[in-house]
């Protein structure tokens, strides 16, 4: 019998976070004010009324968390760079303090013996360009490449693995559809725009990359939860496949087909974006690698009185397993359902499990100790499902817990703890999980024991 699963000799293991989620620092050292600075003021939008101002202060501790990785046995770290670090307005003039930072973080990583996996933009989008429309302006595009060209010039000689844009999905749907996100608008016609010049934005800083001839590889992140239908008939039928259609169609269809969903632009009617010639081409064959970020399973039903794609989502969890501290259904199989769902209709492409995580009730006792077996359960099984997938073929060459510290839960503030490692509100003191641990010895075996 077969005790241990064992991953490829070659498989990046890491863990991930986002510079609005862990900085702090707001408006420290020519900092611009982003469109989740502005949001976080807004009256009841964020639970108890959190912020990022401070975070986690990982823009003053960044040596000491990085050598906490390095003690955890960490070999790869991603993270999010802050636009308006580096330049305060959007565009033009550029920050050196920010450059700076970055600089400091990517050199201390490597003299630790950590990889650097750098995402250009993780929502924290420029307010001063929101100003001027934001996602739905056309311009978006140039200004996030002129932006990513930027960081690429200071960056990629030592960086080799680069995400454009984090969850396009979240930042058009959320931030301009429902308006849960910042920058808080909800206009179903404007949330597709902004899809679309995500995507072309996504494209034209991979066009940079390329014409930079650096050394590496850059990719897309998208967070694909798997999706059941309530049931055969025929109307959860269509639901699920137009909520399918929207967040995964809508965005890998363009990147590995070269083509939108046209069934699924048709029944946006109104809301259709524009879209001009030349704007496929342009986001065609963009991706080197695919980041997949998955959480959870939902079901999807028919609803008449559920939004634009008359579809309502209910958490699936497999037998047996409960929900995260977020409400949402545990189903690992729902992970290798998806992993093997892009390797049999996208060509299998290279992909990197770039988000996977929990938010349990993560109880501390009086040294601020968590054992948090639920989130070892529930990585365990994860990784086991995905081992399974690439068994089955899929082309998966590393996987990131979803997150090193817990940190600013976006509209739930800091009500929901996805860390390895605690961290105490006020102090910020940081301890290490269980979770921790266990994953420091998955890395070390680079498998698990059954
Ligand atoms: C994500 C987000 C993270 C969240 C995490 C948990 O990419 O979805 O990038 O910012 O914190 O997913 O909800």
């Amino acid at each position: 019998m077969n005790n241990k699963i064992q991953f490829p000799e070659i498989f990046l293991w890491g863990t991930a976070a986002s510079a609005y989620q862990i900085e702090g620092a707001w408006n420290v050292d020519g900092k611009g004010e982003s469109v989740w600075d502005r949001y976080v003021r807004l009256p009841d939008r964020i639970l108890n009324g959190d912020t990022g101002d401070i975070a986690c202060d990982h823009y003053h501790r960044m040596p000491a968390d990085v050598a906490l990785m390095k003690d955890l046995g960490i070999p790869c770290y991603g993270f999010s760079i802050s636009w308006t670090r580096i330049l305060p307005n959007g565009h033009g003039a550029v920050n050196p303090n920010g450059l700076d930072f970055y600089n400091r973080l990517v050199d201390t990583l490597l003299e630790a013996g950590i990889v650097p996996k750098a995402t250009l933009h993780h929502w924290d989008f420029p307010q001063a360009l929101q100003e001027k429309g934001g996602w739905p302006n056309r311009d978006s595009a140039d200004w996030f490449a002129d932006y990513a060209q930027i960081v690429f010039e200071h960056l990629a000689d030592r960086v080799h693995t680069w995400d454009t844009i984090n969850e396009p999905w979240v930042v058009a749907f959320l931030g301009y559809g429902a308006g849960v996100h910042a920058p808080g608008i909800c206009d179903a016609t404007k949330a597709y725009q902004a899809a679309h010049h995500l995507l072309l934005a996504h494209g034209k800083a991979v066009q940079r990359y390329r014409q930079g001839g650096y050394q590496g590889e850059i990719g897309l992140r998208l967070n694909l939860n798997h999706l059941i239908p309530a049931s055969d008939n025929e109307e959860d039928l269509a639901a699920t496949q137009r909520v399918y259609d929207e967040s995964h169609s809508f965005f890998l269809d363009p990147v590995f087909k070269g083509c939108y969903p046209e069934a699924f632009l048709e029944w946006l009617g109104p809301h259709r974006p524009h879209i001009e010639p030349g704007d496929i081409e342009s986001i065609h064959n963009s991706a080197d690698y695919l980041g997949i970020n998955h959480y959870n399973t939902d079901r999807v039903h028919f609803e008449i009185f559920g939004g634009w794609l008359k579809a309502r989502l209910t958490p699936f969890s497999a037998p047996s397993w409960g929900t995260t501290q977020m409400g949402w259904g545990i189903n690992p199989a729902g992970l290798k359902a998806e992993v093997l769902n892009i390797k049999e209709n996208y060509d299998n492409p290279k992909v990197y499990l770039a988000e996977n995580g929990c938010a349990m009730p993560d109880i501390p006792d009086e040294k601020g100790f968590v054992a948090d077996y639920e989130r070892i359960n529930y990585l365990r099984a994860h990784l086991i499902a995905l081992h399974e997938a690439m068994q089955d073929g899929a082309n998966v060459q590393g996987y990131f817990v979803w997150s090193i510290l817990d940190n600013f839960e976006w509209e739930r503030g800091y009500s929901k703890r996805f860390g390895l490692v605690r961290v105490e509100p006020i102090t910020l003191k940081r301890t290490p999980k269980q979770s921790a641990y266990w994953y420091r010895d998955v890395i070390s075996e680079n498998g698990i024991t059954l």
